[in-house]
């Protein structure tokens, strides 16, 4: 089946839930990046023009870099009470990464996924899913159900939901720049522009707008690179003192990897951040290793050349773990 067709289809099955759906939640993973949370509110603003009303449910919220999409008006934060007919899962399709959203998808009559990661084992059960791990962002994705109703949304809607698409492919291609970025990524590009999206704004906003304490944390995790095995591997950590010595909270900037993906003679890169004593939230990247297959050994997951998971213990035995893993399945490559 065409891209075009499966986008379509899947549109009508998830329009033919909404229309009978007494309440509709909106939500994504936790941690939620430029794309799931963007995503999330293109939906909505496209539910809401099509006469219906929804909720987009958060956990976690980073705040600042999504105000120009009036992110504050529009999500709110999970809580006992809550109890939606229909969940719609974006950006994730696995339990791990729902956190406390469980009981969002339990207590709901039907849950649908829209999703662009390696599929795993620990899927979400829902009545109907469109997981495609060759899609750029989950906002192509959305894109494609839906590029007829967009293009008949007022002017202002349409620069609403354009500026969130814009920012779902900033974030998954890395400003176009990752192995991801196909012509798709180029395609939907073009079409937010024709639907009056100022791009250089929307990258302004989203990859450049930084604090200046927010640099100087960036400064110090970039003074703890260490360079493995030739320098093909790059390791680089922070810990809870350097945030609290820039008065930052945990997910103060997100995204760090991208400062050094694509250094000189660098394949691999691990971030290891301190989340609480004893526990590090682990940033794969690679060019040449499956991390995904690493990430999956601590429980995460994400796509073949970026993943994430967990890790406990002390920091020296994590890092000599992951050389190991890395080491071990780069000789599978080669
Ligand atoms: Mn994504």
């Amino acid at each position: 089946m065409l891209i075009g067709d499966k986008a379509k289809e899947f549109a009508g099955q998830l329009m033919s839930a909404v229309k009978s759906a007494k309440s509709i939640c909106l939500t994504t993973h936790i941690n939620p990046d430029g794309d799931g949370l963007c995503t999330c509110l293109a939906m909505k603003r496209i539910l809401q023009f099509l006469g219906y009303r929804s909720d987009f449910v958060v956990d976690d919220f980073e705040l600042d870099r999504y105000n120009n999409l009036q992110i504050l008006d529009n999500v709110i934060l999970d809580n006992d009470s809550l109890h939606y007919d229909l969940v719609i899962i974006v950006d994730l399709h696995d339990y791990q990464r729902l956190g406390s959203r469980v009981h969002l998808t339990n207590d709901a009559e039907k849950v649908f996924i829209l999703d662009h990661h390696e599929v795993e084992n620990d899927l979400i059960k829902c009545v109907n899913c469109w997981i495609d791990s060759k899609a750029v962002c989950t906002g192509w994705m959305l894109y494609a159900m839906f590029t007829d109703v967009i293009s008949a949304m007022p002017e202002a809607d349409k620069e609403y939901v354009g500026m969130c698409l814009y920012t779902t492919l900033l974030n998954d291609t890395n400003n176009f720049t990752n192995a991801n970025t196909d012509e798709h990524a180029y395609e939907l590009a073009a079409a937010v522009c024709r639907l009056g999206v100022k791009t250089y704004q929307v990258y302004r906003k989203f990859m450049i707008s930084r604090t200046p304490m927010e640099m100087r944390l960036l400064g110090q995790v970039l003074s703890t690179i260490e360079l493995l095995e030739n320098g093909r591997i790059l390791f680089m950590d922070s810990s809870q003192d350097m945030l609290n010595q820039n008065g930052l909270e945990k997910d103060a900037i997100s995204n760090l990897t991208r400062w050094v993906q694509d250094l000189k003679g660098v394949d691999t890169v691990v971030y290891f951040r301190e989340e609480e004593i004893g526990r590090y939230r682990l940033s794969l990247r690679s060019k040449t290793v499956n991390v995904h297959a690493i990430a999956l050994k601590y429980g995460g997951g994400g796509h073949l050349q970026a993943s994430g998971c967990s890790c406990e213990g002390m920091l020296p035995e994590i890092k000599k773990t992951i050389l190991e893993d890395i080491i071990a399945s780069d000789k599978m490559v080669h």
